[in-house]
């Protein structure tokens, strides 16, 4: 079903008619109405009134991560708290996280982006849809709560987790559709088989997958073990959530990008150049029509390429690549967002420990893991290494209380602050390879495990 035909099957020269006036309207906007795009504007040469369609668009500066974080909470809001009727946010780099919010009329738009998304991926009035993604400060559960509440379709807003009730609710509710990561899907296979519920026999038909990378590999396994439709949905906090762009169940061929109000480039993330079309690079985008929190040229980080083909599916708007990687450091553990440097910040508050780690990651079953090996300082190492030497049944310093107790308080922050739990393991004063230039803090196994 094509939710909003008028938007997503448009002509594509009216499309980038409108594309256009909304573009020349937001620039004007963020301008009379945000401090920050007047100073980078102001700095960056560029007035307003000479921007008069997508031509310019290239010359507009970008608007990074970071000055995201430099405005926190709400310094990038382009209108008034009092208009503000929602505020999600997202993990940032450091320990505060990227705040955004949005308008009544926001909400609307968001709620009509998600259920094209959900009805592209063959969601319809009679369904019965379990949102398995988390509902709060993250976008997932809300998005797509209002996209199929959009619908009529009938939401089960179980939220994510509780894993042995998702199953229960699935089969006597009777869901249709899920949404939650894929990740979780495969998870929630696991438990089915521990449990012996035949998964197969279960009225479910589509799952609308996101929120982190896979692969054409785990939509296939998906697909095989759950007898459904797997479908890809892409979004980002930063540009409205879930429902920037998502699969149509017929073509299963890149996801349909909702560019009526989030306007896609994609640039050499070394350049800043725009790479000719159809060409793999950093998905910017420009959200034309949001009120409260309006972006210009806004770098996702996220490498993808464009389609402009048409598809089998009759909608006209452009499509994105399944997303293959990112330009930075950022990890997604269990549609989790984690930077390192994130990571840094909460390792540091504890005293006894040095600024050295890694960061383990690996995959087991559809689980992401994460260990940090860290060492600890010199002086607690001495402590510890003397007293364990004098106990003969302990083999190795792990043992020592003091060191469980550390282990227990990072773990226990990493989970408070950055919202994941992971496994911590201590190392000798000066064992972590130090290395000129460029560390790399991040041992990614997740790659060459799915492989095996
Ligand atoms: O993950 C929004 C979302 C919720 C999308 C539910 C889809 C479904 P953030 O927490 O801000 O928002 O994380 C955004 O997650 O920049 C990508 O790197 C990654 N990401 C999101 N969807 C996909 C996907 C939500 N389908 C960041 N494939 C983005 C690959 C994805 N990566």
């Amino acid at each position: 079903m094509i939710f909003d035909r008028e938007h997503e099957c448009m002509g594509r020269e009216e499309l980038q008619r409108l594309q256009s006036e909304r573009l020349v309207a937001l620039v004007k906007r963020v301008y009379d109405r945000v401090p920050f795009y007047r100073r980078l504007f102001d700095e960056t040469g560029i007035a307003p009134g000479k921007v008069r369609g997508l031509a310019d668009l290239a010359g507009l500066p970008f608007t990074r991560k970071y000055n995201l974080r430099d405005e926190y909470p709400f310094g990038l809001f382009a209108t008034p708290m009092r208009e503000v009727v929602r505020i999600h946010a997202s993990s940032g780099t450091t320990g505060k996280p990227t705040t955004v919010g949005y308008t009544k009329d926001d909400i609307a738009m968001w709620a009509n982006v998600c259920a094209r998304a959900l009805a592209g991926a063959g969601t319809t009035q009679d369904d019965v849809v379990q949102v398995a993604y988390g509902y709060g400060l993250f976008t997932g559960g809300l998005g797509a709560h209002y996209g199929a509440e959009l619908i009529g379709a009938s939401v089960i807003p179980i939220s994510g987790s509780n894993t042995q009730r998702q199953l229960m609710l699935m089969e006597d509710f009777g869901s249709t559709v899920i949404c939650c990561t894929p990740s979780f899907m495969l998870y929630l296979y696991d438990v089915a088989q521990q449990l012996e519920l035949d998964v197969k026999k279960l009225p479910l038909k589509v799952g609308v997958f996101g929120a982190e990378p896979w692969s054409e590999g785990m939509r296939r396994d998906i697909e095989q073990k759950w007898n459904i439709k797997a479908c890809d949905i892409y979004g980002l906090s930063e540009i409205i959530g879930p429902g920037v762009s998502c699969e149509c169940v017929e073509a299963q061929s890149g996801l349909h990008l909702n560019d009526d109000h989030f306007l896609p480039e994609i640039i050499d993330p070394e350049s800043g150049e725009t790479v000719p079309e159809g060409e793999m690079g950093e998905l910017v985008i420009t959200t034309l029509t949001k009120e409260a929190f309006p972006l210009i040229r806004y770098r996702t980080g996220d490498i993808t390429r464009l389609m402009t083909e048409p598809c089998i599916c009759g909608r006209t708007n452009i499509r994105m690549d399944r997303v293959s990687g990112r330009t930075d450091d950022m990890l997604i553990i269990r549609g989790v967002n984690v930077f390192p440097s994130q990571v840094e910040s909460v390792l540091l508050m504890s005293p006894q420990v040095e600024p050295h780690y890694r960061l383990i990651v690996t995959r087991k079953g559809a689980m992401d893991n994460m260990e940090i090996q860290v060492e600890i300082k010199q002086d607690l190492y001495r402590e510890v290494s003397d007293s364990v030497l004098s106990m003969d049944d302990m083999t190795t310093i792990s043992d020592h209380q003091t060191l469980i107790a550390l282990k227990s308080n990072i773990q226990k922050n990493v989970k408070d602050i950055i919202g994941i739990n992971v496994g911590v393991t201590f190392r000798e004063p000066g064992s972590i390879e130090r290395v000129e230039g460029k560390t790399q803090r991040v041992v990614d196994k997740r790659k060459e495990q799915e492989g095996s």
